[in-house]
């Protein structure tokens, strides 16, 4: 009898090896761990009996093709990670689709329709400040403005996406026709402590949250720690440190909302000069739309009298945005069916993190299946989903994709 789950786990701990050196995985987008993931990914999804293709944007396609005209039926997740991340995040929605269709083989099952399992490069937007890239290529709603933008080091998204071999100017030619999606499955660790309290293996996902995101920089002036008097100081990590506290005074305030300052960067960074520049990211996430524009609106007005009262320059840019998107009702009854099948309580959660079905859902219906997360952690290297659990997960595609039509 095969164990599935530790299938999955096996694989997902060789995947967590295509890191950069240090703790956790670090697997960003068109780098040689990009590279090694696909690589590895490939040679499954071959030994599986899938065709695989990388298409314009990075992503890689497993197909198995069904009968003419029966429709693709489209699972998958990303495969980039965090800095010092998880295994689990993103790929293990590329592996346990993989182990379920590897299960429904031995199985002799022959599904009456095509299936593509996706592994998107980038979902994260760790490296580049955009994200969903290979999802919203497939569903119509890339911005090829985009490719423009820059990592930390000023490599464009264009440049890095030709050096992977690549060819930018193809994204735009990627999206699928409605016509022929069926609809788009998304296998995650749940990243949230729920199904762990519930004591539930798996959950299905109702609505996942929307989010936007805003640099800002703060200039000021530098000088002598020593000898600058405080008087007349425009020191620009004391204006940071002001839009940190309000940001997160905002959030404590509002319902249903959540907000981070993530990533700051000071300039000249050294102990006895007061700071020139400080560059930081805010970012609002909520189920309500209305909510979170709002936020990031009020963090505009914030930012705007601070540069007024505080003699600094301050800029606020909005760089990116995802609405709030709900998972389709009859594709996610489906998944409940199907979870009840593999004797789970077919518990229903909302999305604090943010996911690919987001992009998706522009092109076909979309349902989201959780995998418990041990202690709630994630976007650590502590991330954790047990064999088993993910045992339970793939039992659950495998009678899903014998049930859905
Ligand atoms: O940030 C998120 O919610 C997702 O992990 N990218
Ligand atoms: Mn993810
Ligand atoms: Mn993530």
């Amino acid at each position: 009898m095969t164990d599935w789950g530790t299938r999955a786990a096996v694989l997902l701990e060789e995947l967590s090896r295509c890191s950069e050196p240090g703790l956790g995985v670090t697997r960003l987008p068109f780098t040689p761990e990009h590279r090694a993931a696909i690589d590895l990914l490939s040679e499954r999804m071959e030994q599986a009996g899938l065709e695989v293709a990388l298409d314009a944007a990075g992503t890689l396609i497993g197909r198995k093709e069904g009968p003419a005209g029966a429709g693709t039926f489209l699972m998958g997740s990303h495969q980039d990670s965090v800095r010092e991340g998880g295994a689990y995040d993103g790929i293990m929605g590329v592996v346990l689709p993989l182990i379920a269709l590897e299960k429904l083989k031995a199985g002799g099952t022959e599904l009456p329709f095509s299936v593509e399992i996706l592994a998107f490069a980038d979902e994260e937007g760790v490296r580049f400040p955009t994200a969903l890239i290979g999802s919203r290529a497939l569903a119509g709603s890339f911005d090829p403005a985009v490719l423009e933008m820059t990592d930390r080091d000023g490599i464009s998204l264009r440049d890095a996406l030709s050096g992977f071999g690549l060819t930018p100017d193809g994204i735009g030619q990627l999206a699928r026709g409605p016509g022929d999606v069926i609809g788009f499955l998304e296998t995650h660790i749940e990243q949230g402590p729920v199904l762990e309290r519930e004591d539930e293996a798996v959950g299905i996902v109702t609505a996942i949250c929307g989010i936007e995101r805003h640099q800002i920089s703060v200039i000021g002036e530098t000088g002598h720690a020593g000898t600058l008097p405080m008087e007349g100081r425009r020191d620009a990590l004391v204006g940071a440190a002001a839009l940190v506290t309000e940001v997160n005074r905002m959030a404590r305030a509002t319902p249903d909302l959540r907000a981070t300052v993530g990533a700051l960067t000071v300039e000249p960074n050294v102990v006895n000069a007061v700071p020139r520049a400080v560059r930081l990211t805010a970012e609002f996430r909520s189920p309500d739309d209305e909510t979170r524009s709002l936020a990031g609106e009020n963090l505009h007005r914030f930012a705007h009298a601070l540069a007024q009262e505080s003699r600094l320059q301050i800029t606020c840019t909005r760089t990116y945005q995802q609405k709030a998107q709900p998972c389709a009702a009859e594709l996610s009854e489906c998944l409940k069916d199907a979870s009840r099948h593999a004797r789970t309580r077919a518990l229903s959660l909302p999305s604090g993190a943010t996911h690919d079905a987001s992009a998706m859902a522009d092109l076909c219906p979309v349902a989201m299946l959780f995998v418990r997360c041990r202690n709630g952690v994630s976007h650590t290297p502590e991330e954790f989903a047990s064999a088993s659990d993910m045992g339970v997960a793939i039992d659950v595609l495998a009678h899903f994709l014998k049930s859905v039509r």
